[in-house]
């Protein structure tokens, strides 16, 4: 039997013997314990061990390599960074993360609640279920995290300590890559571009120089702008969500960057969803998606801004003027985070199934297009995107344009 002193890749039925020893809170009936790998994400293993008495676990390990390709060498650390924010947002944000019952830096694992009574929020946007709690637990989530992380409320020394423990170079490079940089230029010729909109995306984004001027300037803003502790893949297969409740997973991109970065996020993903119902009529679901993203920038924006009210400490912060600047930029970054997630989700090297599983080619290429379109829109005139109704309106206006309405 392993000893787990030192690390290794864990196959199921070693997990089973990690599970007794390292959750022994869980009362295990050893006969009866199995263990599955559940993981469907680029990086990691994600396995389920359970026993025929009702208990149960996740067990996360990361692994040397990168699932999504065996070229890509990752810090196994990346564990302990997942794990560590975890613990942090559910301090921050009661209820709205998975309980981490330990994490291990030998074998870079994390043992966590099982949310099996939960469905991957992307699973249940692709069979167009509606949530109608999901936007203003979502909002509150990222208020207090984000909010509550950031110098105008934290005191600076321990805020730059978090900084210190939460730098994430490796992972920040995947996104300065493929959100950054790849989308725009092919550079390393691993872009999945569906074939009908190639031409398309030539033409609006890779010969698009004022598009890649902006997005130039937001690179190097992603890179140095420590604003808050952000989840930095807040999409919605980091998401668990079941009628009641929402909770987020799945954070190891984390670092100090651009609170609008998760906002954007969370909105380009319902946007996806969006493009998926509407491709198969789900009138209902449709709207339901709309009123998310309404909801989301509204909602969001106004808990951030009471929770400014209530928790600064800056004093300078306090300037009269100053919050509604700070909003202001938030907005701009939310927008063009939005774009830009949008952007690299269709054309880059990790894609999302909203638009992958669009059987018929037309529509696929179609919603691709008003994907693209909006994403321009957003980057381009994010200084504009000033409520949620101009979110959903540049939505709106791309099908027009795409429609040749
Ligand atoms: C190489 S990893 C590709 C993507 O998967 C993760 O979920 C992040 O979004 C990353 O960009
Ligand atoms: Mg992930």
């Amino acid at each position: 039997m392993p000893d787990f002193n030192s690390y290794f890749l864990m196959k199921e039925a070693d997990v089973i013997e990690y599970a007794k020893v390292k959750v022994p809170q869980k009362d295990w009936d050893a006969d009866t314990m199995t263990c599955r790998e559940i993981g469907d994400g680029n990086l990691n293993y994600v396995f389920k061990v359970q026993d025929a008495k009702g208990h149960s676990v996740i067990v996360k390990q990361a692994g040397v390599s990168l699932r999504i390709s065996e070229e890509m060498k990752i810090d196994t650390d990346r564990n302990r960074v997942e794990s560590e924010i975890l613990i942090l947002q559910g301090k921050l944000a009661p209820g709205f993360v998975p309980e981490i019952y330990c994490y291990d830096t030998v074998m870079s694992t994390c043992c966590m609640e099982d949310l099996s009574d939960h469905l991957i929020m992307r699973t249940a946007m692709l069979q167009h279920k509606i949530y109608p709690k999901f936007a203003d637990q979502i909002s509150t989530f990222m208020a207090q995290v984000l909010m509550g992380t950031t110098d105008a409320v934290m005191d600076h020394q321990e805020k730059k300590a978090l900084q210190k423990s939460f730098i994430n170079p490796q992972l920040c490079d995947i996104s300065e890559r493929l959100v950054y940089t790849e989308p725009f230029n092919d550079e390393m010729g691993r872009n999945n571009v569906f074939a009908p909109v190639a031409e398309f995306v030539k033409e609006k984004l890779y010969e698009n120089e004022p598009l890649k001027l902006e997005v130039a300037k937001l690179k190097m803003d992603f890179m140095t702008n420590a604003q808050s502790l952000i989840h930095g893949d807040l999409h919605t297969g980091s998401i668990f969500i079941n009628e009641e409740t929402t909770k987020v997973f799945d954070p190891e991109f984390c670092f100090y960057g651009p609170m609008g970065y998760d906002i954007g996020n969370v909105i380009a993903n319902m946007i996806f969803a969006w493009c998926n119902g509407d491709v198969y009529g789900e009138k209902e679901f449709c709207e339901w998606c709309e009123s998310v993203v309404k909801d989301v920038v509204n909602m969001t924006m106004a808990k951030l801004a009471a929770y400014f009210d209530e928790h600064v400490t800056d004093t300078m912060c306090k300037t009269p003027g100053y919050k509604e600047y700070y909003m202001d930029t938030i907005l701009a970054d939310t927008a063009a985070v939005t774009g830009l997630e949008m952007i690299r989700r269709t054309v880059g090297m990790a894609n999302v199934k909203d638009l992958t599983t669009i059987a018929d080619e037309e529509k696929r290429a179609r919603a691709e297009k008003i994907c693209i379109t909006a994403a321009i829109d957003f980057i381009i005139n994010r200084a504009d995107k000033k409520c949620g109704n101009c979110f959903l309106g540049t939505l709106k206006k791309a099908v027009e344009t795409v429609d040749g309405k």
